[in-house]
């Protein structure tokens, strides 16, 4: 984080958003009927009504459809377009700072990391506009999670956009007013109202544009489950080769092995586990520590997870802020109840009561096999592992069937390399925290359950939005 004057200046900017209320409704080239909208409260401030949203209807997604124009510029103008978004992004980040604190809960680092990546986003795929082969020009519905509610909702339609489509956007329904100001700005930077439109909603609205045989691609990040489902949607009614791009969850592993250096390691995992409350896809679920040095690892894991701080998303302390709403709130807690209940808590830290707060907890397993599904929360699974069964860890973490990253901490460089060799995952991560990627140079996705591929901010991403090809299968394992 900047300081002295600099972070003045963010504060400031910050702050005189926090009580402004910000209003959504679909965007779209057609008429809108106004309808009552729904009140978003803040996850980490119930009492906090950040604004109101009117949700798309089923006749506004056909409207949506029905004014749908590819975005039909030259490459130049394109790319003058998106950088201009960029520029405006970057100019407004006062209000997106204070969006991402009240609506998503960040605190922050984190928001300050997800402006960085939407603004990468923006001006990686204008630069690689003149790489294309030849324009899309089709219609693209790009559906994006809560999690990232600006950096993966802007890298979808960034792509999709430089690709010549026209773009229907639908974020997720817990993150409706952070995507509302992104396509306003897109909008004001010169995206023409039929190139882009926002429907804000729920799933029905996604499964609704997900089958309608005018839509030529579709890019979506969340859950596997709801891949699956758009996928057998798409399969009965758009053409056949309609590209699918989708990135999904994963059950991510970190191996630390008896030579690792203990400080960086246990700094690494603290935040591969707790960034973002362990709301990302690529966090740290798993960590196996080989058994010689686990007592004192661990030991060192419980003073380093009692120092972290959960709570006000706005506090500057602050390293852990609010999962994303009650439900999610509710699960987490009744999972870490039941192995409390089972006596296999090893460490568990103090949060708020007020608010969707959940302080981080570490659980001891036998091995990733005992976790059986995303477990999307500052939870951390710890197991041990003898030397001589370290190939038996790396064919458990691949059995998972997800793909997407793993941390090695570990001095040995033929272990290092022999994993490498071994594990199916998008990204591996030596002897640091396995988190973030950086658009342009380190590409970001996984393998089998964890999406289709390529990844998002490498070179290969762009030429999807462009293909009429056969997509490639979500998994090539039976899921
Ligand atoms: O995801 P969903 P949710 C994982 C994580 C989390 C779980 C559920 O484990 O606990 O998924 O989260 C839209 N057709 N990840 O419920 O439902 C939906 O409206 C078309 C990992 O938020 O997959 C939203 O816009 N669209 C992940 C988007 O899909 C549909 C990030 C994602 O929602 C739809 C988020 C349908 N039938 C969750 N149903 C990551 N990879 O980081 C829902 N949607």
């Amino acid at each position: 984080l900047a300081h002295g004057p600099h972070l003045a200046r963010i504060e400031e900017a910050r702050a005189a958003h926090r009580t402004t209320h910000v209003n959504a409704a679909p965007l779209i080239a057609g008429p809108v009927r106004a309808e009552p909208g729904r009140p978003r409260h803040s996850p980490s401030d119930p009492k906090d009504l950040v604004g109101w949203v009117q949700d798309a209807s089923l006749r506004d997604v056909g409207t949506a459809l029905a004014h749908a124009r590819p975005w039909n510029i030259p490459e130049t103008r394109c790319a003058e377009i998106l950088r201009q978004a960029a520029d405006l992004y970057e100019v407004h980040f006062g209000e997106i700072f204070a969006l991402l604190a009240r609506e998503a809960g960040k605190t922050l680092p984190d928001a300050v990391g997800e402006l960085r990546e939407a603004v990468d986003f923006l001006r990686y795929y204008a630069s690689r506009i003149e790489t294309l082969d030849a324009p899309a020009r089709g219609i693209f519905v790009c559906i994006s999670p809560w999690n990232f509610p600006l950096a993966i909702f802007t890298g979808q339609i960034a792509a999709a956009l430089a690709a010549g489509n026209a773009v229907i956007a639908k974020p997720a329904e817990q993150t409706p007013l952070i995507a509302h100001l992104a396509v306003r700005l897109l909008h004001e930077a010169g995206v023409p109202p039929e190139c882009l439109q926002l429907l804000p909603g729920d799933g029905q609205i996604g499964a609704r544009l997900t089958s309608d045989p005018r839509v030529t691609g579709v890019a979506f990040t969340g859950s596997t489950e709801t891949a699956r489902l758009i996928q057998r949607a798409m399969a009965g009614t758009m053409a056949p080769g309609t590209p699918l791009i989708a990135e999904t969850g994963g059950l991510n592993a970190m191996i630390v092995d008896s030579t690792a250096l203990p400080e960086q390691a246990v700094r690494d995992v603290i935040a591969s586990a707790f960034q973002s409350a362990g709301q990302r896809c690529s966090a740290l679920r798993c960590l196996y520590v080989q058994e010689d040095i686990a007592p004192g690892f661990l030991e060192m894991l419980k003073g380093a997870m009692a120092e972290l701080r959960v709570g006000d998303p706005w506090a500057l302390s602050t390293d852990l802020g609010p999962l994303i709403d009650d439900e999610a709130h509710a699960a987490i807690a009744a999972y870490v109840a039941a192995a409390r209940g089972q006596g296999r808590v090893i460490w568990e830290g103090a949060a708020p009561r007020e608010g969707h707060f959940q302080a981080p907890v570490a659980i001891r397993v036998a091995g990733i096999e005992a976790i059986e599904r995303e477990v999307f929360g500052p939870v951390l699974h710890v197991a041990t592992f003898a030397g001589a069964d370290l190939d038996r860890v790396i064919a458990a973490i691949n059995a998972t069937g997800y793909g997407l990253t793993f941390g090695l901490h570990s001095r040995i460089d033929d272990r290092v390399q022999h994993l490498a060799d071994r594990l199916c995952v998008g990204n591996l991560y030596v002897n640091r925290n396995q988190i973030g990627a950086v658009v342009g140079s380190q590409p970001f996705g996984g393998e089998g359950l964890s999406g289709t591929g390529p990844k998002a901010g490498g070179p290969h991403y762009l030429p999807r939005f462009t293909e009429r090809a056969a997509p490639e299968a979500l998994s090539t394992s039976e899921p």
